[in-house]
């Protein structure tokens, strides 16, 4: 993957003239209508807005699969007029059919029976996992790497596929917040010309459970106690330790949970992982065994725990909008798809690695992550639900070339995708919902159900049939029919039993810790004392602490102290393992597109530069976000934020052209931020913006009256905070310290 972050922000001043027209345009990223409104109601009809530019619908397909040349416009509502469901024009919607203006209401008022109705009717069940999510559309180009080991068409080199892309939490509900810590799922739509398939992941390669017969159990855990339901979206209470702690297999999992990758700075700088190994099967008919991930462009990064938590409060959508944001602006999200291929041996297994234990990971350093394709998100839904709420996944989903393996957790899997359909979606026609119809022809003797969209033709849904002149056929390969590997399936007795090599749990745990940085590890010990620290009862805490015992000592020491228990010692010996460096998010440079800059300014700021350092940020292919006092403008430049509604867990790093006196609102009565500093000639809310960009480790710029904000926040001259005579100078040096996502030297580690 390619990235210059240095020479990006250096060319910023040749490329800002370019650019400098759009960007002005969209002001801010997020304006919901795609025309300003008018203050006054409009009254002239005409038909519906367009949507957003960034927007996309699903493209116009029949419920079979067939174009239908409609423009996307299509799949909304027309015309320009008010109508009943039926089209029928309306002169009222505001008043119910009264017998008198005094009423009672009368029961024949259709319009009003109809539009209550629908409305009473209008909330699906939400999804019983995995409910908050995001989507969005987009593209994925192969490039061919892959057509050795698969069949698949879609992996042929140059073959761009249309995909739609939803993230998600776990456990929280579908109003839940985004920062929690917690899984993250990574599910693609690839609308191939072979069948749709779904790569239905996560952002973390191991799962808790090596059977699906237990996801009830560890999802029952995990989720609100059942008698309060509380707490929301999280694991930090009794019942999840209580079942990690029995059930040691969930011990990988936890430990990415309470590592870094369990708070991501955005989807946008999230791996994803299909956690399964699949079977791979090219033309030749030969076999591989693969693991899929997804590598994003801009880096792995996380969220202190801090930010994550104040950003539960303060844009709880902080997710969604990062990802909406970052695409109207234009800095589309981008992953690589890349595989680990494995020979397809009877043992399946690689270096020892079971490859169908879902608990284990096969290290980089060990099977590289080979390239075979680049996805990039470039429309944002026009319509959440019809879209988000109703994409439906299945990992059984797959086109000619890839099928699945005998790894129980993924067997199960293969079983509950389209279960859980039914009920949420209604029945079993969701395949027909515009964001899920396949775009290859459909011809798939299913008939009738409720919400059937189809209007199928004949009479004979049945093989064999000659009423229908014997449609449809069977296909071969020169068809690109999906291919069922015939694996030899050894004898054996039926046994509910696992395989004895999926016995050890605590191995590549202390390989994941063992791997990561000083600082990765004191942010782990932290997240374990605090999740642990929540839970009332000290028996599930000392056994929680044995099984850290076992992983590793200094771990377990830590996280005993924090929680005032004494540390057990191991009852294993402790694995003998190498460390796999590609498992840690610190230590490299990474491109910094779609990043937020947040721009203090005041009324006296030199605002030609203020300016030119705005163009130069959307030039670098970050955005902008200029905070002032007051709403509105500020010379002729649009404010984003103000002292009032802004807070610098929403930017990645911090500029100061100014230093803004305290404002007329500064009063901490009426805003608690205005009483977090004390400054005479400050405003309060610029030094809190500053002093939490600096213990979150974010990079600090300051030029001009700027400077004096640095030395009141008590934070001149320390590690990433940048002074410099103009803002193009310091924008250079803050965008360099920024491809490192953090000034790491701030946060000084003891553990090793
Ligand atoms: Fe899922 N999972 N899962 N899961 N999963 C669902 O399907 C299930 C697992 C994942 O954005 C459900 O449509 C079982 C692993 C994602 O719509 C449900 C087991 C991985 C999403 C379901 C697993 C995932 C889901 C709920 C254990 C990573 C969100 C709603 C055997 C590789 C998809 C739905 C979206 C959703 C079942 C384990 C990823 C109930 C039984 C491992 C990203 O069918």
């Amino acid at each position: 993957m390619s990235s210059n972050p240095a020479k990006a922000v250096k060319n910023v001043v040749e490329a800002a003239a370019e650019k400098v027209a759009d960007v002005l345009a969209p002001d801010v990223p997020g304006a919901p209508g795609s025309a300003p409104p008018t203050a006054a109601e409009p009254t002239t009809p005409h038909d519906p807005l367009p949507p957003k530019k960034e927007q996309g619908t699903p493209e116009t397909r029949t419920p079979t699969g067939a174009k239908t040349g409609a423009p996307s416009t299509a799949n909304g509502q027309q015309g320009a007029f008010l109508t009943t469901s039926q089209g029928a024009r309306l002169r009222d919607t505001d008043h119910s059919l009264k017998a008198g203006p005094r009423g009672p209401v009368l029961l024949q008022d259709h319009h009003l029976r109809e539009k209550i109705t629908h409305f009473d009717h209008e909330r699906i069940p939400e999804r019983v996992v995995h409910a908050r999510g995001a989507g969005a559309h987009g593209v994925f180009t192969a490039y061919g790497t892959a057509e050795q080991v698969t069949r698949a068409g879609f992996l042929k080199k140059g073959r761009e596929t249309d995909v739609f892309v939803r993230f998600s939490t776990v456990l929280g509900s579908r109003g839940s917040a985004d920062t929690v810590r917690d899984t993250r799922g990574f599910a693609t739509k690839f609308y191939t010309d072979e069948g749709t398939f779904d790569l239905v992941a996560n952002n973390i390669p191991v799962f808790f459970i090596q059977d699906a017969i237990k996801f009830p159990d560890v999802i029952h855990a995990g989720k609100p106690h059942p008698d309060r339901e509380i707490p929301q979206a999280q694991s930090a209470h009794d019942t999840f330790w209580d079942f990690v702690s029995l059930h040691t297999e969930a011990q990988h999992h936890t430990m990415w949970n309470m590592s870094d990758r369990g708070i991501p700075r955005s989807y946008r700088m999230m791996e994803g992982f299909g956690v399964h190994s699949f079977r791979l099967v090219n033309g030749a008919g030969e076999t591989a065994l693969a693991k899929f991930h997804w590598k994003p462009k801009l880096g792995v990064h996380s969220l202190t725990w801090e930010e994550a938590q104040l950003l539960g409060g303060i844009d709880p959508d902080f997710h969604r909008r990062d990802l909406y944001d970052a695409i109207e602006a234009g800095a589309y999200p981008e992953w690589e798809l890349g595989i680990q291929v494995f020979p397809d041996t009877p043992e399946e297994t690689f270096a020892g690695i079971d490859l169908l234990d879902p608990t284990k990971i096969v290290p980089e350093e060990l099977a590289p992550v080979q390239p075979i394709g680049k996805l990039t998100l470039n429309r944002t839904p026009t319509n959440f639900f019809a879209e988000t709420e109703q994409v439906a996944f299945h990992v059984g989903h797959l086109p000619p070339g890839i099928d699945v393996t005998n790894d129980p957790l993924l067997q199960g899997r293969l079983f509950s995708y389209v279960d859980t359909q039914l009920t949420r979606l209604g029945g079993p026609n969701f395949s027909q919902i515009p964001i899920n119809r396949p775009h290859a022809p459909v011809n798939d003797m299913l008939r009738d159900g409720f919400h059937q969209d189809a209007v199928h033709a004949g009479v004979a849904p049945y093989r064999p049939n000659s009423l229908d002149g014997g449609n449809p056929f069977p296909s071969g390969d020169a068809e690109h029919a999906f291919v069922d590997v015939p694996v030899t399936v050894a004898e054996a007795p039926k046994a509910r039993a696992n395989p004895a090599s999926f016995d050890d749990h605590h191995s590549q745990v202390r390989l994941f810790w063992l791997s990561m940085s000083p600082v990765e590890k004191e942010h782990i010990i932290r997240a374990y004392t605090f999740e642990l620290g929540k839970c009332y009862h000290q028996a599930i805490k000392e056994r929680q602490l044995q099984s850290l015992a076992n992983i590793d000592p200094v771990l377990c020491a830590q996280v005993a102290a924090g929680l005032g228990l004494p540390a057990p010692e191991p009852t294993v010996p402790l694995a003998d393992v190498a460390p796999s460096p590609a498992l840690s998010q610190v230590g490299r440079q990474w491109p910094t597109d779609g990043r937020t800059i947040g721009i203090v300014v005041g009324p006296d700021s030199d605002l030609d530069g203020v300016g030119q350092v705005r163009s130069e940020v959307l030039a670098a292919g970050m955005v902008p976000l200029l905070i002032a006092p007051h709403g509105g403008m500020v010379g002729d430049l649009h404010v984003q934020r103000t002292f009032a509604t802004g807070r610098s867990v929403e930017f990645d790093a911090l500029l100061l052209a100014a230093a803004p006196a305290p404002a007329p609102d500064a009063l901490p009565a009426r805003d608690a931020k205005a009483g977090a500093a004390d400054s005479a000639s400050v405003d309060p809310r610029v030094l809190l913006l500053v002093q939490e960009c600096w213990r979150h480790a974010k990079a600090v710029g300051a030029w001009g009256d700027g400077v004096t904000v640095l030395d009141q926040a008590g934070v001149t001259g320390t590690p990433g905070v940048v002074t410099g005579d103009s803002g193009t100078e310091v924008l250079t040096t803050v965008g360099q310290l920024l491809a490192a996502h953090r000034v790491w030297e701030r946060f000084p580690a003891s553990a090793t």
